[in-house]
């Protein structure tokens, strides 16, 4: 998978793009990312891509053209390599607070694209017409950053865990958080009581079936206490 971001700060994805899980899948050849200066398509001489708002008001808003530039430059390299003819192969992105809430499903789906493109805003918001030059927008949740970068990041990990192989063994997907509507059960490993606090008992009882039935009734009951919301979602309500 590729992905490509548009961003006025190309600085701070290294850090986080070269550990750990990203860091292998990229070089294990399963996810590229490209960096895009999006100063680089400002048409002014001092690099400029934000202005004044129209109908006055404080702070500053990005211009659509070096965005919209970025992208058609991305397309036109990227994105006629893969044959952008076939539909659903390339997708851009927007990182807005009043995108789409990011969820499991949106990062399986958005894993199931050949090419992604993800465009970092800042400032107090970018042009409207972005809208009309992206595919969609995706938020990270209810709270405004100073950027988009770290929503970005955000969704790229969120992604890369759903490309196959990308995760060693494919079975923790199955099993965490939310993977079937619930919270995940609570982990125990080595010592068997630190500090006086003890693991069940029934996790060294070697007995799977009671682990299991036990560590279903752990996900029951830490959805019902920390997030009903889940429950009501997945009963449609
Ligand atoms: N989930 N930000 C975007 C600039 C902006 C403001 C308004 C479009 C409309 C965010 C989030 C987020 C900060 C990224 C403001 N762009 N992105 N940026 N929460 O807070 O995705």
């Amino acid at each position: 998978m590729r992905i490509d971001v548009i961003t006025i700060f190309p600085d701070m994805f290294p850090g986080v793009l070269g550990a750990s899980m990203l860091k292998r899948a990229q070089e294990a050849g399963l996810l590229q990312v490209q960096l895009h200066d999006l100063r680089d398509y400002s048409h002014d001489k001092h690099r400029k891509v934000d202005d004044r708002p129209y109908g006055g008001g404080p702070g500053m808003v990005m211009r659509v053209e070096p965005i919209a530039e970025a992208l058609e430059a991305i397309r036109s390299t990227a994105c006629a390599a893969h044959g952008e003819a076939a539909p659903g192969t390339c997708q851009r992105i927007l990182m807005s607070p009043e995108g789409e809430p990011l969820s499991t499903l949106v990062a399986k789906q958005a894993a199931a694209v050949q090419h992604l493109t993800v465009v970092c805003g800042h400032y107090e918001g970018v042009d409207e017409r972005v809208k009309a030059v992206v595919d969609r927008a995706i938020s990270i949740g209810d709270y405004v950053l100073t950027g988009g970068e770290l929503p970005a990041m955000v969704l790229i990990d969120a992604v890369a865990r759903y490309i196959p192989g990308v995760i060693g063994h494919e079975d923790a997907t199955k099993e965490e958080s939310f993977a079937d509507g619930q919270l995940e059960y609570p982990q125990y490993t080595r010592p068997p009581v630190f500090r006086g606090l003890a693991v069940p008992d029934v996790l060294l009882s070697g007995d799977h079936e009671r682990v299991a039935a036990w560590r279903r009734e752990q996900s029951m009951d830490r959805t019902r206490t920390h997030r009903p919301d889940l429950l009501r979602e997945r009963n449609g309500q």
